[in-house]
C-alpha cells in the first residue's frame, strides 16, 4: 500500500494520498487547489495515475484541486450527494464503495459539520473530514451545519469503528497528524464523558471567526473547485505527468513471468557493448541515443506491449516516457533493470548476439 499525509499550512488543511502497489492507481482525499503543484509532482514521482479525487465536503476555507486534476489527468470526481454540489462525476452515498487497483474505500455519511460531510474507510483508517478533528469536532455554525446531526454521526457510527482504527482528520490547528477512535472515545474534549446536551451547548457557544475565505471557497466548492486558474499555469508539467502516469512499473520477477506467458517486446535500451555483456534473453538492443518510437510505431501496434530495460532503471525510464509520448499505450519500465534481473537469480545470456 502507499498511503502519504499532506499538509497546507495556510488552510491547516490535511490531504490524503492513497494508492494501490499493483496497478498504480491512486486516490487523492481533499486536495487542496493551492497545492496542485506539490500534489502533481507527488504522483510523477511515484509513478501513480491519480483515478479519483474524494472531498469529505464542500469546504469553507479553501477551494477543492478536483476540477484541476480531472482537467489536467481525467481523474474522476466525486463528492457526497447531500452536498446538493454540481460539476462533480460521482455522488456518493452512504455505503458506496470506492474501487481502484485492489483497493476500496467504503463512504460513511456523517452529517453534521455539513449535511453533506462524509467519512472514508480504508483498511485500518478512518479519513474523518471536518466530523471528527483530533481532540474536536467541526464546527455547526454555517453551511446548514447541525450538531444534533454531528452528536449521531460521531457517537453512532465513527465511534462503532473498531477502537484501533487510526483517525485521520480534514484539519488540525495544533500540529495533530493521527489519533484513532479508541483515543477520540476517551479524550475528545468535545465527546467524551459529555451528554448530547453538554455537546449541544458546548457547539452553540463556540463564538468562532468565519473562515477567511469561506465567500470564496463554499461558490468554488459547489462547483468541484471552478474559478482557478489551474491548467493552463502548467502544461509541461501536466503533459509530463500524462505521459509519466501512464507507464507501468514492473519488477524483475514480474517481468519473467511476462516473458514466460506471452509474447513480448522487450527493448534493451542500453549500448551494444553492455548488451553483448549480459543480457535478458529475448530483449532487442536499442540503444537510448538511437531510439526512434515513431519509426517502431509505424511497425508495431499502438496497442502492443513495449517493455523497457536498462542496467538499473534510469534510462529505460527515459525510453519508456519517449514511446509513450509517440503514441505507444501500453508501455512498462522494469524497475531495477538487468542488475535487479540478476540479483533476482534470473538467467541472462553472455557473448555477442547470434547473426550480430
Ligand atoms: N481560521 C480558519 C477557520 C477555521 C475553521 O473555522 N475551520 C472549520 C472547518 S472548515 C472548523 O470546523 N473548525 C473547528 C474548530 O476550529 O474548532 C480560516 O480562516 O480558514
Ligand atoms: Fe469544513
Amino acid at each position: 500500500m502507499f498511503f502519504k499525509q499532506l499538509f497546507d499550512p495556510a488552510s491547516s488543511t490535511l490531504t490524503y494520498l492513497i494508492a494501490d502497489d499493483t496497478a498504480h492507481e491512486a486516490v487523492l482525499i481533499d486536495p487542496v487547489a493551492d497545492q496542485v503543484e506539490r500534489d502533481v509532482r507527488l504522483l510523477r514521482e511515484h509513478g501513480l495515475k491519480l483515478k479519483v479525487t474524494l472531498e469529505t465536503h464542500v469546504h469553507a476555507d479553501h477551494v477543492t484541486a478536483a476540477r484541476a486534476f480531472k482537467q489536467a489527468t481525467g481523474a474522476q470526481t466525486a463528492v457526497a450527494r447531500d452536498c446538493n454540489a454540481q460539476g462533480y462525476d460521482r455522488l456518493l452515498q452512504d455505503g458506496d464503495v470506492i474501487l481502484f487497483g485492489h483497493e476500496e474505500i467504503l463512504a460513511i455519511a456523517t452529517p453534521g459539520h455539513t449535511p453533506g460531510s462524509i467519512s472514508y474507510l480504508w483498511r485500518d483508517r478512518v479519513f474523518t473530514g471536518d466530523t471528527l478533528l483530533i481532540g474536536g469536532c467541526g464546527r455547526t455554525d454555517f453551511q446548514n451545519g447541525n450538531a444534533e446531526a454531528l452528536w449521531t454521526s460521531i457517537t453512532e457510527k465513527l465511534f462503532a469503528l473498531d477502537e484501533q482504527i487510526l483517525v485521520y482528520p480534514g484539519h488540525d490547528y495544533k500540529g495533530r497528524r493521527v489519533s484513532s477512535i479508541g483515543e477520540e472515545k476517551r479524550f475528545n474534549a468535545r465527546v467524551a464523558g459529555k451528554t448530547r446536551e453538554e455537546f449541544l451547548a458546548t457547539m452553540a457557544n463556540l463564538n468562532l471567526p468565519m473562515p477567511s475565505r469561506i465567500h470564496e471557497a463554499v461558490p468554488a466548492n459547489l462547483e468541484a473547485g471552478a474559478g482557478q486558474p489551474a491548467v493552463e499555469s502548467a502544461p509541461k508539467q501536466w503533459a509530463d505527468l500524462e505521459n509519466r502516469v501512464s507507464i507501468q512499473n514492473v519488477s524483475a520477477n514480474q517481468l519473467a513471468e511476462a516473458l514466460a506467458s506471452r509474447g513480448v517486446q522487450l527493448l534493451d535500451v542500453r549500448t551494444p557493448k553492455e548488451f553483448e555483456t549480459v543480457r535478458i534473453a529475448g530483449s532487442v538492443n536499442v540503444p537510448l541515443d538511437r531510439l526512434d518510437p515513431a519509426a517502431l510505431l509505424s511497425s508495431m501496434g499502438a496497442d502492443d506491449p513495449v517493455y523497457c530495460v536498462c542496467q538499473t532503471g534510469t534510462r529505460s525510464q527515459l525510453a519508456a516516457a519517449k514511446l509513450r509520448a509517440a503514441g505507444f499505450r501500453h508501455v512498462v519500465h522494469v524497475d531495477g533493470g538487468t542488475n535487479a534481473w540478476a540479483v533476482a537469480g534470473l538467467p541472462v545470456v553472455r557473448g555477442s548476439p547470434v547473426g550480430a
